[in-house]
């Protein structure tokens, strides 16, 4: 671990707790920040409860109350409502969900309009911003669902109090939001639901028709963040007749559809999300003719995956960070780092993370690197446990100002599984700056091998002993294409 400086310019430290961060500049704060991107973070793992831990589920019951009268207000005002929906299946069924109850509350279907953030992009960004306002100047009601969230300005003008805007989520947001919204969170409320559920509950007791035709919707975004082995424990929602009524299988399929648009070189969230809000049950949705372009797309990004998934991961000099470097136009990194984070076996591994040179452009054109970190899985339970937010904030500490990490962001801290596996979001940079980063961290050093340690082509990872026996490792590939195949 480098030695963490004094940095005067990062003011607020970060908490011991998975945050996002951003990478900007000093100098050029604000269009640095615009060109940032936080997306694909979904993490499970245990939090213990924590001061701010609210007794409440799925929410405050004060946020709760206030969430469903602005929902009321909007269908009795007959407002035009722009619902932003994050692209996984979490977010997709949350848009869905809303978008079902303010029809069923009465709302005109035609006075709700759909967005989605730009490749690569962060809701938070002066680009999205006057994307929203250009786009949709009618709209004076928005809903925002699983997007994360901070403090700081407005998400759009509120032009005097016309403009209202819900942030319905359960991301970590250091209990800050944007200056004239109104949230709904889950955050500190144990074990913390996903926004599809938070969203169902939001508005399951408002109309009869909801919970029948929005509660496969709930476990899709539960499947989608925690996965289908999840327990429906107290107190949440014993939703056993639904997942018996529409079937396990199929859900977890509808799962897999609709998350592959968001990560091919189109990002193509909207057909996922016709999918979606068109289908009155996951069978539905699979036989659509929608289902087969999501095929494709899911076969797409499933032949990048195999395509980059042998990267040999290269070490720093310690052999706590692994870096696999991919150059694909899909949004695959975050599924090569978990990938590896499983596989590689090492007692001082700490991180693992997947730089992408291939996913977003600058907005002038310049190479941007997406990267995406885990904790490996071979940290046991009771081994302390890494911080990647403390690792990337103490290497950046030491490029002089160069680079700075900011911990105000969102991430996901989901109390429901028992799973020490935890994800990053992903970040964008200028390609000069991740390389000052890889730098400090000190990837790709030269690892002293001892005299009789087997010399295989300088690779590191044999000196560090992360290559297991031949054998056992051509059986461990043979299972992986197997895998790859099937999925
Ligand atoms: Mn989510």
């Amino acid at each position: 671990m480098p030695p963490k400086k004094n940095n005067s310019k990062r003011k607020n430290p970060p908490e011991k707790v998975q945050q996002s961060l951003k990478f900007f500049k000093v100098k050029e704060e604000t269009s640095e920040e615009s060109r940032l991107s936080d997306e694909g973070a979904t993490i499970c793992l245990v939090v213990p409860k924590h001061e701010g831990s609210c007794s409440e589920w799925p929410a405050p019951s004060i946020q709760m109350e206030e969430g469903r009268k602005f929902l009321m207000e909007t269908v009795e005002g007959k407002h035009n409502v722009l619902i932003i929906p994050d692209k996984d299946a979490d977010g997709l069924s949350s848009g869905a969900i809303a978008l079902r109850s303010l029809v069923i509350l009465g709302l005109p279907r035609d006075k709700i309009k759909i967005h989605f953030v730009s490749k690569g992009q962060s809701l938070h960004t002066k680009e999205e911003r006057e994307k929203i306002e250009q786009g949709f100047p009618d709209v004076t009601r928005i809903i925002i669902l699983d997007q994360g969230s901070r403090g700081g300005k407005e998400i759009v003008d509120p032009k005097e109090g016309k403009v209202k805007v819900l942030i319905v989520d359960h991301h970590h947001s250091k209990g800050e939001h944007p200056d004239h919204s109104q949230f709904v969170t889950a955050q500190n409320s144990y074990p913390i639901a996903t926004s599809s559920l938070l969203t169902y509950m939001l508005v399951r007791d408002l109309h009869p028709q909801i919970p029948e035709k929005c509660d496969w919707l709930a476990v899709i975004g539960v499947y989608g963040d925690l996965s289908a082995s999840v327990k429906w424990v107290d107190p949440w929602p014993d939703m056993t007749a639904t997942i018996k009524r529409y079937g396990k299988t199929k859900m977890t399929e509808a799962v897999s559809l609709i998350n592959a648009p968001r990560r091919t070189s189109q990002y193509d969230p909207e057909t996922a999300w016709k999918a979606i809000v068109d289908a009155e049950s996951p069978n539905q949705l699979l036989t659509s003719t929608d289902a087969e372009s999501l095929r494709e797309a899911r076969q797409q990004v499933n032949a990048e995956i195999a395509r980059w998934s042998r990267t040999p991961p290269v070490f720093n000099d310690e052999g706590t960070v692994a870096l696999l470097r991919i150059n694909s136009p899909c949004q695959i990194h975050p599924v090569i780092a978990t990938r590896w984070s499983n596989s590689i076996k090492s007692k001082h591994l700490k991180m693992v993370m997947c730089s992408n040179s291939g996913y977003t452009e600058g907005s002038n054109g310049e190479k941007r690197v997406n990267f995406s970190c885990r904790i490996p899985k071979s940290i046991k339970d009771g081994d302390e446990c890494p911080n990647l937010q403390d690792i990337l904030v103490q290497y950046s500490d030491q490029l002089e100002g160069a680079l700075y990490m900011r911990d105000h962001l969102m991430s996901d801290r989901l109390s429901r599984e028992e799973s020490r596996f935890r994800s990053w979001p992903q970040r964008s940079n200028s390609e000069d700056d991740f390389e000052q980063l890889v730098q400090v961290m000190r990837i790709g050093f030269k690892v002293e091998a001892k005299p009789k340690a087997p010399v295989n082509g300088g690779n590191t990872l044999d000196k560090l002993g992360f290559f297991k026996p031949k054998e056992e490792k051509k059986e461990e590939e043979k299972k992986e294409e197997e895998n790859l195949c099937t999925k």
